[in-house]
């Protein structure tokens, strides 16, 4: 085998060298306008969008690299059901605290709801046929979806991580897939937070430990890795 390595830190990801389209999935989480469009429950919130809209960009370079070299592609997607029977009432009762109550109207539809214009993903990021979407109705990608064993059916040994909140869904998302054995890398320029410091902060937690989570990079070393 050919080794591949990634410049990453605190070490050359993937750990092993095994980097392939066929044994590596980049996900893209929750690229919806309720985190990074005008209205949505972001905005609402309060925060500053160029934050979250900052990764659309690099994201969208680095999936046209990785289509056209045949990757596993997967979408999130956070939103609850119109029902709101998976809508925790301690989710719903915080939310409202800062003034973005989940599951009520707002001018992008009910917050966070499935089917709603908020809820979509972006049309610059938008899905392609073939490419999975994962419904989740909490933080983490793993927690009450399929992904795992969608995973598993792939053959994926490696998760490029990329997509918003830096600190909240993909930091759930990297910890859970590290708890599985994946091994990750998250890219520092495809990920926003909602505050500056966290981004920086959710980076610094990986890299400690010799890497307790898995890596980090950017989108330029891995394009640049894969040739
Ligand atoms: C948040 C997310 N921040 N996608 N969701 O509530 O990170």
């Amino acid at each position: 085998m050919t080794e591949t390595h990634i410049a990453s830190t605190p070490y050359a990801w993937p750990y092993n060298g095994d980097l392939r389209p066929q044994n590596t999935a980049l996900i893209v989480i929750d690229m919806q306008t309720d985190f990074c469009g005008v209205g949505g429950y972001v905005d609402k919130m309060g925060y500053d969008l160029s934050l979250t809209r900052a990764p659309i960009a690099p994201i969208s370079r680095l999936l046209a690299v990785m289509r056209r070299r045949g990757f596993h592609i997967i979408h999130t997607r956070e939103g609850h059901r119109p029902d709101f029977s998976d809508l925790p009432a301690n989710k719903r009762w915080r939310s409202r605290q800062i003034g973005a109550g989940i599951g009520d109207p707002g001018p992008c539809g009910r917050i966070l709801v499935r089917g709603e214009p908020g809820w979509e993903i972006i049309p610059e990021l938008a899905p392609i046929a073939g490419e999975p979407i994962i419904d989740k109705p909490g933080k983490g990608s793993f927690c009450a979806t399929d992904l795992e064993l969608i995973l598993r059916v792939r053959g994926i040994d490696n998760i490029v991580l990329t997509g918003i909140t830096t600190d909240v869904c993909v930091h759930t998302t990297m910890r859970e897939a590290n708890d599985r054995g994946f091994e990750c890398v998250l890219l520092e320029d495809c990920c926003g937070a909602t505050d500056p410091g966290n981004h920086e902060h959710a980076l610094k937690m990986i890299r400690m430990q010799g890497g307790v989570f898995g890596a980090v990079s950017t989108s330029t070393a891995f394009i640049e890795a894969i040739g």
